[in-house]
């Protein structure tokens, strides 16, 4: 079995722009095989500027750094929450591909990533935050974090999770990514899923 592998780039303020072309991570598609898939919000409030969680695949890219609309957000001043991706049935996924793009502290991305087939019958498709989804049928595929080491945190980024198996649903667990004022939560444009 593979173990899943994670992938970053970023695009500094000075180079992003609306083509997010990364040089390790595929640039955005409008027909992979999340387009068709269901999204649920599990917890948390979206933001009342941001766009609905059909907009996380829609195929369409905000054509600005700070285009609040054109991107899923968390409401300002809140911790984050979590949302779920349901394929309908059982599929092989090679690839969970995540973009986000901000200015500032709302660019990096900070998110866990469970998967689950959908065959435990112990399984909660809806576990709030302080539930722990490893424990009620999801499997942690990966930490995702793209937040940088000091310096620049705006930017464009993409995240790549390689490897993960056969799952119906993916649960995305997102965390903001600074606690220093109410702007810590990720402008994300886009998720891609590549089926295997
Ligand atoms: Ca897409
Ligand atoms: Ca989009």
């Amino acid at each position: 079995m593979l173990v899943p592998g994670v992938v970053f780039d970023h695009n500094s303020n000075s180079v992003a722009n609306r083509e997010f072309k990364f040089k390790n991570v595929a640039s955005p598609s409008k027909d992979d095989t999340a387009a068709h898939a269901k999204l649920t919000l599990i917890d948390g409030e979206l933001d009342g500027g941001s766009a609905e969680l059909a907009a996380l695949t829609d195929g369409r890219l905000p054509r600005d750094e700070d285009e609040p609309g054109s991107n899923v957000y968390f409401r300002a001043g809140s911790s984050g929450g979590r949302f779920r991706m349901d394929f309908g049935s059982a599929i092989e996924i090679a690839q969970v591909n995540s973009y986000s793009w901000h200015p500032n502290s709302r660019g990096p991305q900070l998110y866990k990533l469970y998967a689950a087939d959908g065959s435990d019958p112990k399984l909660n498709l809806d576990p709030k935050r302080g539930v722990d989804p490893a424990s009620c049928g999801w499997k942690l595929i990966a930490l995702v974090s793209t937040l940088p080491d000091g310096g620049e945190m705006g930017g464009q980024y993409a995240a790549s999770v390689s490897g993960l198996g056969k799952y119906r649903y993916l649960l995305f667990d997102i965390y903001v990514t600074e606690l220093y004022d109410n702007w810590g939560n990720t402008f994300y444009s886009e998720i891609d899923v590549i089926g295997g």
